[in-house]
Parts: structure tokens; C-alpha cells; sequence
């Protein structure tokens, strides 16, 4: 019998660019199989689910990125090589911090005798060479690679994508699904190929997403350290979730976190264990990111269990 996901890939046609993000991926892994680096794909970013085949309107599901790009750089501090697999449009390493108009208000402008030059503020130029020396040298040294999606099809294709490359590094691959994945979509054969007329309410029929935890941790990526998030918004139910997940794919973690409080609590699930991290008021008004804790706990934790595998 066919699952719900086979028969996803079956009839969702593939993405144009798949072939070329490929080629990228198995490059970048099989450059780190002869380092013998550890690699994390960090997924970030939400999906969107088009109602029309020549899309006007789309179902979009929340996050801003923030979680998948803090904890990419602090991936790279911790000397993993990062896949990050991102939302086209939301917040990438290194240049989050200069979103909106920050890098505008970081420059100066002057001009001597009609010829205009700018130049950074003097207060910003140790921020900013930071960054960007970080920037630089993942680049330089290979310990980044960045690859996107929009559509919840083109997610589901380059996911499967990046754990079948992932596969030759066993177990120093580590997953760190941090995207907020759509649960509902329309599948391709029954999205309306125009834009949807507006003369009447439409009625429009949505289908469950299937649930690719399952063959990616039987299937794809089956020697991997893999962690999914949950995201609640009512607290009674989140742990109860975080732990049936864990029931039913029989991964490494589930990270369990609120959609209110996101920035500053995360719970981290294991088969029979939970742990809080927290952050204090005075640490967030420091500029504290909780991602530095998260991935320091699961940088110690994908070491205890590769000492396991010896
Ligand atoms: O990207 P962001 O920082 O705004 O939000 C992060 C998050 C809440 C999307 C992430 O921590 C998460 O829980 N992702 C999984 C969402 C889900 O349960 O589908």
C-alpha cells in the first residue's frame, strides 16, 4: 500500500531549481565526509501553501525565522558545518542584524566638493567588522551553505533532499528542524490554475500535510541525531504533544516552546527526560539569545550520544 507521504511525492511535481540545490549539497557534504566535520541542517522559516497554481494568495504559516538563524551562527561557533534551509525573505545568519533600516542608521554620508562617500559610524565598526569577518570566513572556510524555499512542495522536496545527501555522514549528521511546516495544503491536481474569481465565497478544501518525521527518521537520515520543534499556543497541551511526538518517530528531541514566550523558554523533551531553559529579564535586556543555550545543551548532547555509537 502506498503512504501518505509516497503518494505527496508522486504527485507533487518536483521543484525547477531541486537538481541544482543537489548538486550544492552533495559538494558541500561530501567535502565535510573527508573533514570529518559534524553537520547540522538547520531548517528555519515558514511555508506557504498557494491556493492558485499561478499563485496570487497563499496560506502562510508564522515565523520570522529568528530561531533557525541565531542558532545557525551559533552552530558555526561551535564548529559545525550548517545547511541552512530557510524561507526565501526571512532572517539569514549574519545578516539578521541588519534588517530594516539598522544598516542604513549604521552608515554615514558625506560629501566634500559634490563627490559623495559613505563610511560606517565609528560606534558601529567593531559590531560590524565582527559580523562580517564571521560571515567571511564560514564562507571561506566552507562552513556554510544556504539554500531556499517558499512553497510547503519545494520544503518537502529539499528536505528530502538534504537527508538523502546527509546519509554518508551517519551520525554526525544532526537535524535541527526549527521551520514552521504547514499542517494543511491543497494538492497540486486540485489548485485552481488562475486566480480564484472573488465574485462568491470560495470554497476551498484542505488536505493534511503527511507527516515526512516518520520516513525521514526510518528512511532518509536513519543514523542522524534529529530534534523537531513544537510550537503551542495553549500550555497545558505542549508537553503531552512534544512527548507523542517522540512516541511516535522515536527521534533524538523534541524542543517545545510557546508561540508567546519563544524568545525566552524552551522545554527540551527526550524519551525520559525534560529540561527548561530559561532566560532571565536581565539576560534578554543584556541582548541574551536563548539559541546560544539551546545549542550548546544539544552540541554536548550530540557528543554524549556519538560516544554511545563507539
Ligand atoms: O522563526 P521564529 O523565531 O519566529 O519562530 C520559531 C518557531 C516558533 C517557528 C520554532 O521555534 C518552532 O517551534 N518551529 C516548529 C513549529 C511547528 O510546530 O510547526
Amino acid at each position: 500500500m502506498t503512504t501518505a507521504w509516497e503518494e505527496f511525492y508522486a504527485k507533487t511535481p518536483k521543484p525547477s531549481n531541486l537538481d541544482e540545490n543537489e548538486k550544492l549539497l552533495n559538494q558541500f557534504i561530501a567535502f565535510h565526509a573527508k573533514e570529518n566535520t559534524k553537520v547540522v541542517l538547520v531548517t528555519s522559516g515558514g511555508t506557504t501553501v498557494p491556493l492558485e497554481h499561478n499563485t496570487v494568495r497563499f496560506v502562510d504559516n508564522f515565523s520570522a525565522g529568528s530561531r533557525g538563524s541565531i542558532s545557525a551562527e551559533n552552530f558555526l561557533q561551535r564548529h559545525y558545518a550548517v545547511i541552512f534551509m530557510y524561507r526565501v525573505k526571512s532572517l539569514e545568519p549574519f545578516s539578521r542584524h541588519f534588517v530594516g533600516s539598522r544598516l542604513l542608521d549604521m552608515l554615514e554620508l558625506t560629501t566634500t566638493n559634490d563627490t559623495p562617500s559613505v563610511s560606517v559610524t565609528p560606534q558601529y565598526v567593531n559590531k560590524i567588522s565582527d559580523i562580517l569577518k564571521k560571515y567571511k570566513d564560514s564562507l571561506n572556510q566552507n562552513m556554510l551553505l544556504s539554500i531556499s524555499f517558499t512553497t510547503l512542495s519545494e520544503y518537502l522536496w529539499l528536505l528530502r533532499s538534504a537527508c538523502q545527501a546527509l546519509t554518508v555522514l551517519e551520525n554526525r549528521a544532526m537535524l535541527y528542524l526549527a521551520a514552521a511546516v504547514s499542517d494543511f495544503y491543497i494538492p497540486s491536481n486540485e489548485m485552481a490554475t488562475h486566480k480564484i474569481p472573488s465574485d462568491e465565497p470560495p470554497s476551498v478544501h484542505l488536505k493534511l500535510v503527511p507527516k515526512v518525521l516518520e520516513p525521514l527518521v526510518k528512511l532518509w537520515v536513519p543514523k542522524a541525531f534529529v530534534i523537531s520543534f513544537k510550537l503551542e499556543t495553549d500550555e497545558s497541551i505542549l508537553i503531552s504533544k512534544a512527548r507523542g511526538a517522540l512516541r511516535k518517530y522515536s527521534h533524538s528531541l523534541v524542543i517545545a516552546n510557546m508561540l508567546q514566550n519563544r524568545r525566552e523558554q524552551v522545554v527540551i523533551v527526550s524519551k525520559d527526560n525534560q529540561e527548561t531553559l530559561s532566560l532571565t529579564s536581565k539576560q534578554l535586556q543584556n541582548g541574551e539569545e536563548i539559541e546560544k543555550y539551546i545549542v550548546d545543551y544539544l552540541v554536548e548532547k550530540h557528543k554524549d550520544w556519538l560516544d554511545t555509537k563507539l
